[in-house]
């Protein structure tokens, strides 16, 4: 059964997010919806989903075996828990994402960041793009939801309000180590500008792929959950020869995983096949 949206920005919420890359709104779902969210997501972080697949990984540490992860995420987790898919969350997310980025927006994937109580890392100032094929033009935007409040204190979302066509800065693994997966601005960025959104637990905010944000550590006792969206138009093609040197760079031991599954699939493959 397809949810029927609840929730519509008003022109001034539009015109504001045009004009700043972000925007926050307190109320994207119900607090049943996150109360069941809540017990799906703790499950796949709990049980290790997508690690050997490269998709579950700390974003901000060298991710080697035994080591306690200080930023962890998983990448495309309604994979592992189908429960996230068809929810009031996304069925509002698509619509306003509509109404930013016009009708012909779907949704591209999801992701999930989970900030540890009390020892959660920052995720660094940076701008989405940085993270993508340098090769593509994109018009998109990532929608991002808390499972509990979001604060100062654990970890809210922090924009540095801009122009959704402004460039992707120079950027580099985190501490310029090129085994780490997540990535931070080259050069200082400033923060005079920072707007923090603290939200309550179903609040939203929204933000361009190459709006600058950031989220401070978890110095809370309780976690930090983010359950995250991302929209977009069709990309094109770009032929200004863009370079995200950065990406190249990187050697992360999610690589490593995720290049070792898919031997061993193809390999289960062939072996089927026979
Ligand atoms: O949840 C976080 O710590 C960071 C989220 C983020 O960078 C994003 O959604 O693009």
């Amino acid at each position: 059964m397809q949810i029927k949206p609840t929730v519509t920005l008003t022109d001034q919420q539009i015109a504001f997010y045009r004009e700043n890359g972000y925007l926050s709104i307190d109320a994207i779902t119900t607090p049943e919806e996150i109360a069941k969210l809540r017990v799906v997501y703790d499950q796949i972080f709990d049980r290790n989903a997508g690690r050997e697949e490269g998709n579950q990984f700390d974003l901000a540490g060298t991710d080697e075996e035994g080591k306690a992860a200080a930023l962890p995420q998983i990448l495309n987790p309604r994979k592992y828990a189908p429960e996230l898919a068809a929810t009031l969350y996304e069925a509002n997310a698509t619509s306003i994402v509509k109404q930013l980025l016009g009708a012909e927006a779907t949704f591209s994937g999801d992701h999930a960041i989970f900030k540890p109580a009390g020892v959660g890392a920052p995720t660094p100032w940076h701008q989405d793009e940085a993270y993508w094929d340098a090769g593509t033009r994109y018009n998109s935007l990532s929608v991002w939801m808390p499972l509990q409040e979001a604060t100062l204190e654990n970890g809210c979302m922090t924009f540095v309000p801009g122009p959704d066509d402004q460039e992707i800065l120079p950027h580099q693994s985190i501490g310029g180590d090129t085994r780490i997966h997540g990535l931070e601005m080259l050069n200082p960025i400033d923060e005079s500008k920072a707007i923090a959104c603290p939200l309550p637990p179903g609040g939203a905010t929204f933000h361009n792929s190459r709006t600058l944000h950031f989220t401070g550590a978890n110095k809370s006792a309780v976690p930090r959950r983010a359950y995250i969206l991302i929209f977009g138009t069709p990309p094109t093609p770009r032929t200004d020869g863009r370079k995200f040197p950065w990406n190249d760079a990187r050697h992360t031991a999610r690589d490593a995983r995720a290049a070792e599954a898919a031997k061993k699939s193809e390999a289960g493959e062939t072996v089927a096949a026979r």
